[in-house]
């Protein structure tokens, strides 16, 4: 059953020949645990990749999968459509905030914040503001690996290696901030006026040039920051100032991971123009992804001739019947489980669990919202990175699943977690962080 032959797989932001010495592989899941290859239990700590919410193997979706899989394999919605797909439409826009009302499908969170920040482009150009082309982006910001998302996004590692990237692209500041925040319980207090900066980017490249402003709510893969108190707040009154869009990038953040509400808009109370989701509008069972528009953006399209397509973009599989019926069921799932106010339950809990590893051997700050997690651990000197590989490493044999970014463990785990196993999970932690060097 092993594969013999570990070459041909060109494995995702994976070192690959340190992987080919030690593969780490699983081979069945099960609500929060994985089967690994050697027939060990694994705990799920990051659900997945920060997609599998509901917890793995929910009958409800595998049955829709199924199901759908067996009656409309593919049916193409360009110029055609199929009732799956409205249907979907119509629960995300339902659950969504506002005005959010207008659903373009995709496949992945990658896909989703290009298909945002083209529609942005595109907003300005319709409505006779062709200039407005610039996109504002955040040191730090992940918005998946398309080159509209690299430009955009933060991350030098994921830029450096891919020439000039897109143009006309300038950065906020990020807001973290050890001195001020380290150890900080849910929203730091310090850093709204760090949005201020937008101001200056706006002075320096004029309003008129600027089409849209795309950060995450709290950013997940870059190690868990979560945003300052009134920071998104300022953002949107400064985008409203000058007629720029808001983008929220909550591939991560989107279906209950911050406690209590569908999406983290709701909860930090700050409304943007567009939405992206992805990875939870699934359950990761299939690929799928969203950029959401409000009735403003949407409608500034709907002019123009009647037979003329409003927006040349679309992928094969937007609004894939399977994906679609995936999406339904897994709606399904977190409504008859209150999933996202049980995540909101059980959200202090977890950050007590958190916040108990602070005092033990290298561990410089921790950060949490929500059912995410950031513990940040001071690096080796000389090897970034390679104290968080190990204890990830470590973790997996003790039978618990992390994820390091850099030098940051990050927990996300299903929203079906028990309080023990909260307990195990950070318990685990604890216990290699008093050995590892
Ligand atoms: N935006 C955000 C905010 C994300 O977190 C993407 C876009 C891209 O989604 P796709 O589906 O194209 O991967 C993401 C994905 C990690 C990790 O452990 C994070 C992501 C993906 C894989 C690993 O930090 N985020
Ligand atoms: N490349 C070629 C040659 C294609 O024909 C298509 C779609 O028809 C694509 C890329 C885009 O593929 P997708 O729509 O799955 O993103």
């Amino acid at each position: 059953m092993s594969p013999t032959n570990h070459d041909a797989f060109w494995m995702p932001f994976t070192a690959n020949r340190q992987f080919r010495r030690t593969p780490r592989m699983l081979v069945a899941a099960d609500g929060m645990y994985y089967t690994s290859e050697d027939g060990r239990k694994v705990m799920d700590g990051c659900a997945g990749l920060w997609c599998v919410n509901a917890g793995h193997n929910r009958p409800r979706i595998t049955q829709a999968v199924q199901k759908t899989i067996a009656t409309l394999d593919f049916a193409p919605t360009f110029q055609m459509g199929h009732p799956l797909a409205f249907q979907a439409a119509d629960r995300i826009a339902a659950l969504a905030p506002g005005d959010l009302n207008h659903v373009f499908f995709c496949n992945s969170g990658s896909e989703a914040a290009d298909t945002a920040l083209k529609i942005a482009i595109a907003y300005h150009r319709v409505r006779g503001e062709g200039a407005r082309t610039r996109l504002i982006g955040r040191e730090r910001g992940y918005h998946g690996v398309g080159f509209g998302g690299i430009s955009v996004g933060g991350i030098s590692g994921n830029r450096k290696l891919y020439g000039s990237l897109l143009t006309g692209v300038d950065h906020l500041p990020h807001t973290l901030d050890l001195e001020r925040n380290a150890f900080s319980k849910g929203l730091p207090a310090y850093g709204a006026e760090l949005a201020d900066s937008l101001e200056r980017i706006v002075a320096l490249h004029d309003p008129s040039t600027i089409a849209a402003v795309m950060v995450e709510p709290m950013a997940g893969s870059t190690g868990v920051l979560p945003p300052p108190v009134g920071y998104l707040k300022r953002l949107r009154e400064i985008c409203d100032k000058y007629g720029i869009l808001l983008i929220f990038d909550e591939v991560i953040t989107g279906f209950g991971r911050m406690g209590g509400t569908p999406f983290a808009s709701e909860k930090f109370g700050v409304l943007p123009d567009i939405l992206t989701c992805a990875k939870g509008i699934t359950n990761g069972t299939i690929p799928m992804g969203a950029a959401i528009a409000r009735d403003h953006v949407y409608e500034a399209f709907m002019n123009g001739p009647e037979a003329g397509i409003e927006l040349p973009h679309g992928y094969t599989y937007s609004g894939h019947p399977v994906a679609c019926a995936a999406s339904l069921a897994t709606l399904d799932t977190y409504a008859e489980e209150n999933l996202f106010e049980r995540a909101g339950d059980i959200a202090p809990y977890f950050e007590e669990a958190a916040h108990a590893l602070r005092g033990l051997p290298h561990v410089i700050d921790i950060r949490n919202v929500g059912l995410v997690a950031g513990i940040e651990l001071s690096p080796r000197p000389g090897a970034p990175g390679a104290r968080a590989y190990e204890i990830f490493d470590r973790a997996f044999h003790k039978g618990v699943l992390l994820r390091y970014t850099g030098d940051v463990l990050a927990v996300s785990p299903p929203l079906i977690i028990q309080k023990s196993e909260i307990d195990q999970l950070f318990g685990t932690i604890a216990d290699i962080l008093r050995t590892v060097d």
